[in-house]
């Protein structure tokens, strides 16, 4: 099998300090959570960034100050994957331009769903406008997967010629207003994809761990953090994004899969 690529979603746009003491918002405490968490094992952060007031930005000069933190305080530097999700109701422009800054790799949305009791919209015209601005920056685009049909849209922006292989999958399972966690679910999606690709799974809340054990053994990757999880076990809060992912390594070890450096990831992924 080869090498678990770990990405660790380290701050996300839902969460606050309120909900989330911990989480990292300024770029220097996403510097440190980003060395902590290469120090860990992990060989991708996904990065979203927030403004002066600590909410959800899509401004270059943010991704910026963040991507030259993280820099800075990793000797070994990860594969900095730029969210082009942003926020809920964040224009798709806003959400395509920061790709411009010609990141590694970023974030491609496949669908509209619910999301909790909210909307988020990823129209076929947003998907040819992500498609278009990820060539023309040469960006390798990580495909996320919240429903079975999101693989239907994936082949048909295939068959449009938009993307190229191979195609590099999340499955986000267990947003409340898509597919949930269930271990069937992962296996359906692992099943249906368009090859040559190379997946992994980000479960949420309660489903980030059973998940996680399940994708290592059956050949996938793997997604932890507060942006999608922010408790270590019922009722527990995780201390910080390292803890997650530290878990992960040791669980890897076990059933005998070794861990990806980021050297590693970025020859599994063509980066
Ligand atoms: N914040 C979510 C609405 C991504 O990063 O591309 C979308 C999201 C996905 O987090
Ligand atoms: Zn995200």
């Amino acid at each position: 099998m080869e090498k678990l690529i770990i990405t660790t979603a380290i701050t996300g746009a839902e969460l606050d300090k309120q909900k989330c003491p911990v989480l990292p918002v300024t770029p220097e405490e996403q510097a440190i959570a980003a060395r902590e968490c290469v120090d860990a094992g992990a060989a991708i952060i996904h990065l979203h960034v927030r403004d002066d007031q600590q909410k959800p930005s899509q401004e270059l000069s943010h991704f910026k100050r963040s991507v030259e933190a993280i820099k800075k305080a990793c000797p070994v530097f990860p594969i900095v994957q730029f969210s082009t999700g942003g926020a809920v109701g964040e224009a798709i422009e806003r959400r395509i331009a920061p790709l411009s800054l010609k990141p590694a790799m970023a974030s491609f949305n496949l669908g509209t769903i619910n999301f909790g009791e909210e909307i988020f919209v990823n129209t076929f015209a947003d998907m040819r406008g992500l498609a278009k601005a990820f060539k023309q920056h040469g960006v390798i685009p990580e495909f996320e997967i919240y429903d079975s049909g999101h693989i239907d849209n994936l082949k048909k922006i295939i068959k449009e010629g938009l993307v190229e292989p191979p195609y590099h999958c999340q499955f986000v399972l267990g947003v409340p207003g898509a597919m949930s966690g269930e271990v069937s679910n992962l296996v359906y999606l692992s099943e249906h994809l368009p090859q040559p690709a190379t997946w992994a799974v980000a479960g949420i809340g309660r489903f980030e761990l059973p998940l996680a054990v399940h994708s290592m053994v059956m050949g996938g990757h793997v997604r932890v953090g507060l942006e999608d999880n922010i408790y270590y076990s019922k009722g527990k809060p995780a201390k910080n994004n390292a803890e997650l992912v530290a878990r992960i390594v040791r669980i890897a070890k076990e059933v005998g899969r070794d861990v990806a450096t980021p050297t590693e990831a970025r020859k599994i992924l063509g980066i």
